[in-house]
């Protein structure tokens, strides 16, 4: 076992590093191999950091209205905003820009909402769910709803698979 993992390390090196380092590593094996598992250790650990996706930050302050309005925007496959404060029975305008490549839409599952309008794009709201609008690519819309009562209440993309790629939300209502 010893000797496989010494054996190992001085072929990386001399890949790595090339032929030159090559015989003082024969001559003596203690130091330069420590240094080769230096060097070794060092590069792996940069890798999983460097592959690992962007996800949501669960610290992210959330948005507040300003003038009963928010902005949104559609990215593939992503939201901007993954958190918005409105107070409970007032009007709130969510202004979407989709800045993607594939159609995205805003979607509320459960709730009571009133009130809605929306501009730009297509309202769905009512048929499968209580609030729902969907954007094409490259277009921009706004729907406007009053939510009735206080409680968290998650948004998301209906889109399949754009909910679990990371397109959801949670829109707190105070
Ligand atoms: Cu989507």
């Amino acid at each position: 076992m010893t000797f496989t993992r010494t054996f190992a390390r001085p072929r990386l090196l001399a890949t790595a590093l090339g032929v030159a380092v090559l015989p003082l590593l024969l001559a003596g094996c203690t130091a330069p191999e420590s240094d080769v598992g230096e060097r070794i250790m060092s590069s792996t650990a940069t890798v999983p950091a460097a592959t690992e996706p962007a996800e949501a930050t669960p610290e992210e302050p959330p948005t507040t209205p300003v003038d009963g309005a928010v902005a949104l925007e559609f990215r593939d496959i992503a939201f901007s905003i993954h958190s918005i404060e409105s107070p409970a029975g007032e009007s709130l305008t969510v202004n979407i820009d989709n800045v993607g490549a594939l159609e995205h839409d805003f979607t509320i599952e459960e709730g009571t909402f009133s009130d809605i309008s929306a501009e730009g794009g297509t309202d769905g709201s009512g048929a499968d769910y209580p609030l729902h609008f969907s954007l094409p690519t490259g277009d921009s819309g706004s729907i406007t709803f009053t939510p009735g009562e206080a409680g968290d209440y998650v948004f998301f993309c209906s889109v399949p698979g754009h909910r679990q790629a990371g397109m959801e939300g949670t829109l707190h209502v105070q």
